[in-house]
């Protein structure tokens, strides 16, 4: 019998230096939605790549923050940074424009924890060699890394290589998911997902922040012969200002928001989708432990 490798990987850096889009190039799939904005990423999400012989267990997290403001943040960060307990081997990214400030917190975690830890310096198809050669320096002096590794996930340069180096710091171990699994996730939080990453990318200021979308019902159907998909969600939001916002005159901007939603959903579903949408107002949703409990940030 030969034997069999596997570990958790787990993602951590601030917002925006490109986690998501990190771990989809390795995955090869789209698994975390990504956008321009910081803060994008809300939950520990778990993507699985498998082979005969190894099975890696990536952990993309919420972008560490320094100051959390409200109980939403909170327990961002502590999904963030809970991964640093269950690591069989810790991702660090950053990017040249991520300036090193407020990291101490993370760097003393990075110290403490026991398992290997690599540096992955991101988009270095928009830096040079000489800035990437100091930043690289900058934190090779204050953190005990075993390899720093420059890529570009979003032009998928140096992520094969990183799979690679991460398969040989596997240590043995057992085949914890179905080789055919992909995530933890289930198919309607990927919808919410797609629908929060539209937000995040139509609406401006406070709106994305102040928002979070829940699947309220996942139908497949047939219709003349052909399966769809009846997807129903509701956004809700924190005041009825917010509201009018997501709606738009004359219901444009949902109407807009619908569109972009469901062509995603479908490439995802690989279906045809009928997605309604009703936008809520719930005032203190990123306070409320209740709200938090069942959007799924707080056990
Ligand atoms: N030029 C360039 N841009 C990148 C690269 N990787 C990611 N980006 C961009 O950086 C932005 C943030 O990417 P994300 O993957 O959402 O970053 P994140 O670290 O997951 O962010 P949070 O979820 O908010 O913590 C997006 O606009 C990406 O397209 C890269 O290698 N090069
Ligand atoms: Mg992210």
């Amino acid at each position: 019998m030969s034997k069999h490798y596997s570990g958790f990987v787990n993602i951590v850096g601030k917002p925006n230096v490109g986690k998501s889009t990190l771990l989809n190039a390795m995955l090869g799939e789209k698994m975390s939605i990504i956008t321009h904005k910081p803060q994008t990423t809300r939950h520990r999400i778990l993507g699985i790549l498998s082979d005969e012989n190894h099975q890696i267990i990536f952990s993309d997290t919420p972008g560490v923050i320094d100051q959390p403001g409200y109980k939403m943040q909170k327990a961002m960060n502590d999904a963030a940074f809970s991964i640093f307990e269950d690591a069989d081997l810790v991702l660090f990214v950053t990017e040249p424009e991520d300036k090193y400030e407020g990291d101490e917190k993370i760097i003393d975690k990075l110290n403490e924890t026991q398992a290997p830890k690599f540096l992955v310096i991101n988009k270095v198809d928009i830096s040079d060699s000489q800035t990437l050669k100091e930043l690289e320096e900058l934190w090779m002096e204050r953190v005990k890394f075993d390899a720093c590794i420059m890529v570009s996930a979003l032009e998928k340069a140096g992520t094969d290589h990183l799979v690679n180096l991460i398969m040989e710091k596997l240590p043995e171990g057992p085949v914890y998911y179905p080789k055919d699994q992909i995530s933890d996730k289930s198919v309607r939080f990927f919808v919410s997902e797609i629908i929060r990453e539209k937000i995040l990318e139509i609406y401006h200021q406070e709106i994305p922040y102040s928002s979070e979308v829940v699947v309220t019902e996942f139908k497949e159907s047939e219709k003349n012969g052909k399966d769809f998909v009846r997807i129903r969600a509701e956004i809700f939001v924190m005041r009825s200002s917010q509201k009018n916002i997501i709606i738009g005159k004359a219901g444009s901007s949902i109407k807009q928001l619908g569109i972009l939603a469901r062509k995603d959903i479908e490439k995802f579903l690989e279906k045809k989708v009928h997605l309604e949408l009703f936008v809520k107002v719930k005032e203190k949703w990123r306070d409320d432990d209740r709200l938090l409990k069942s959007f799924g940030y707080l056990q």
